[in-house]
């Protein structure tokens, strides 16, 4: 796979996706959009795959949309630019194998709704997270007035967006908006070694867990109980379930195939 402004590196059935336009500090113009989007449609064709790692190049994870770009757009434009950015945060989002955003500098406006649409965040001691677009004049426009305040409630996503405050690391992880933190020099190790405990598993369930999670939450809870009693039955089809099973039984490590 090879893009202008995405790096994509795949060992072991592990992805790691490098948004690299470092003299914008990777913010997100058409192009690195639309590049995004093809290397998750790429990823999901990619059979063995079992999780994803995305980062940012440099001391940036994204500064944001380009706010050059959108400086003269209209409404109208201005609507299809979000909705793009929308669909492509919930292909990630949607994503049928984890994606772990590994936060290593600036994720900001449309880099900290990129990160939400991620399953989780490990943040690096020298991130700095928030929603400024009020700074701009502008409302967040890929997903940040939702899925903030799914992330962190919604008054603490009012006062983050109100004000435009940038937060570092610890504060993010003390409001839920990132799940670790750890030295800088240390990142990229800490999410593989994530990745890794998860690409032992089996892949099947680990894909329906997160499907399970994305489509219940937004729906009543007897649904989505229902939904989730289907899931379970669907894995009784699997390879995976007799092998994880009998692995238990002959006390030994489970040999999962991912069918
Ligand atoms: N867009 C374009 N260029 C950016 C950028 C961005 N978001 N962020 C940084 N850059 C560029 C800078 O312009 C500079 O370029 P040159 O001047 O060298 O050509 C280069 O990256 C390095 O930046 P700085 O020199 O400013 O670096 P510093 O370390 O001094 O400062 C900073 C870093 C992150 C604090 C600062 O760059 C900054 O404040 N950046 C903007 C952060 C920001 O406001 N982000 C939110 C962007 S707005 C919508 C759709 C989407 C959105 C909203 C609505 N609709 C369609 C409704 C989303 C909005 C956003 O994400």
């Amino acid at each position: 796979m090879d893009y202008q402004f995405i790096k994509v590196e795949l060992s072991d059935g592990i992805a790691i996706v490098t948004i690299d336009r470092q003299e914008a500090l990777n913010a997100l113009n058409s192009e690195v959009l639309s590049s995004l989007h093809k290397v998750f449609y790429e990823l999901a064709k990619e059979s063995n795959l079992k999780a994803v790692i995305l980062t940012g190049a440099g001391k940036s994870f994204v500064a944001g949309a380009d706010i050059k770009e959108m400086t003269d757009y209209n409404p109208v434009q201005a609507r299809a630019f979000s909705l793009r950015g929308q669909s492509i945060f919930n292909q990630i989002e949607d994503f049928p194998k984890p994606v772990i955003a590994a936060v290593n500098g600036f994720a900001l406006g449309g880099g900290c709704e990129l990160a939400m649409s991620c399953d989780f965040r490990i943040a690096s001691d020298k991130a700095k997270l928030g929603q400024p677009e009020v700074n701009l004049g502008v409302t967040p426009g890929f997903g940040g007035t939702q899925r903030l305040a799914r992330l962190v409630g919604r008054s603490i996503a009012k006062y983050l967006l109100f004000t435009g405050e940038i937060i570092k690391a610890d504060r993010a992880l003390q409001i839920g908006l990132v799940d670790e933190v750890i030295e800088a020099e240390k990142l990229m190790e800490r999410c593989m070694e994530i990745a890794k405990i998860i690409a032992k598993k089996g892949s099947i369930s680990v894909s329906y867990c997160k499907r399970a999670i994305n489509k219940g939450i937004e729906i009543d809870l007897n649904t989505a109980l229902g939904y989730e009693a289907e899931l379970f039955a669907e894995t009784f089809a699997t390879f995976d379930q007799k092998e994880g099973m009998k692995a238990f039984a002959e006390k030994r490590e489970a040999q999962f195939k991912g069918e």
